[in-house]
């Protein structure tokens, strides 16, 4: 999940600036696109994503096109868990030289980041976060008193031709085409989640489907997957879930009074009694439902905590952020 300064209005559009992508990846422009509103997930219980679960999977075990998802596509036992606990891990997914050069790449990418916003950055904050708009790419920083460190950046991949890359990569792609159901699949969103040690802070419990809902006809056929560039432990921040807690939809955010507050989902709508941490090694990738509560606490070690998160959708349809199709 993240939050662009531009979703802070309604019915904002967005101006398609710079993009590039590596060749293979289709791009169209797409001039211009709504953006969301603030969602307040669960304003709308009925609406989409609501209260749907795991049926909504069973049909994309048999993609229409009749064409199967590769090497890497979903095993029947791995497809059942997915839709019955909402997330799927993958060890020993890359090798430690792929690693090393991914995470050469987002350190460049950061550091290019770090630059342009001084530069040509919009800046703003938000409930006492800084946030920096450049073009469609946002880049949000750690609270004080670490506000120069980068927590996130999406969309990521234009700063780095790995990153490009990494959006075609099969042990990627092939399990999403088998998740949503069909060959043809695009990129929705990107982002580089830095938590540097004993400075990246957390991220509250939540659903990424509240942020999503009103960009987007169809919230539920866009899965997650995160790339695990450093061994994730508990003391370093690793991915926190709540199983199942995606076959409810869209759950109603917290209502605390904060501009962020409606983006977090509101305690009573889960237990996280329930919770699991996902300590996992270097080169791991978890899928995740867009409707699975999930989060993590503070780098409180002394080593980095990094991690890509890519999610796609069905082929043919605009990326959040730039409006453009970036088809694969
Ligand atoms: O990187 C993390 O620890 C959490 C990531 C997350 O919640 C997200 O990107 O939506």
């Amino acid at each position: 999940m993240f939050l662009s300064g531009s979703r802070k209005a309604v019915g904002v559009l967005v101006c398609v600036s710079w993009f590039a992508c590596s060749p293979g990846v289709q791009v169209r422009r797409r001039a211009r696109q709504p953006l969301a509103k603030n969602p307040k997930s669960g304003d709308d219980p009925t609406g989409p994503g609501a209260g749907r679960g795991a049926e909504r999977y069973v049909n994309a075990m048999n993609p229409a096109d009749g064409r199967t998802g590769g090497e890497w596509k979903l095993s029947p036992d791995e497809y059942r868990e997915f839709a019955e606990q909402g997330y799927l891990l993958r060890r020993g997914q890359f090798t430690l030289e792929e690693l090393e050069v991914l995470s050469a790449a987002v350190e460049a990418a950061a550091g290019r980041a770090l630059a342009d916003c001084e530069r040509v950055g919009h800046a703003y904050e938000l409930d006492g976060r800084r946030f920096v708009d450049l073009g469609h790419v946002t880049v949000q920083f750690e609270p004080a008193p670490n506000a120069d460190a980068i927590k996130v950046i999406e969309p990521v991949h234009e700063f780095d031709p790995a990153l490009e890359r990494l959006i075609l990569d099969e042990r990627l792609v092939s399990p999403m085409r088998s998740l949503l159901g069909t060959e043809r699949i695009a990129l929705w969103t990107d982002k580089l989640n830095l938590k540097r040690p004993g400075v990246g802070t957390g991220f509250g419990w939540h659903q990424d489907s509240p942020y999503w809902v009103h960009a987007c006809d169809d919230v539920d056929r866009l899965p997650n997957v995160m790339l695990v560039l450093d061994e994730a432990t508990e003391t370093n921040g690793c991915l926190r879930v709540i199983p199942g807690s995606h076959l409810r939809g869209c759950l109603p955010g917290s209502d605390d009074g904060t501009q962020l507050g409606g983006f977090y989902t509101d305690s009573r709508g889960f237990d996280a009694e329930f919770q699991k941490a996902l300590a996992v090694p270097a080169g791991t990738l978890i899928f995740f439902d867009p409707h699975l509560v999930h989060g993590s606490r503070a780098n409180e070690s002394h080593m980095p905590r990094r991690a890509l998160v890519l999610t796609y959708q069905p082929g043919g349809r605009p990326t959040l952020k730039s409006g453009r199709v970036c088809d694969v």
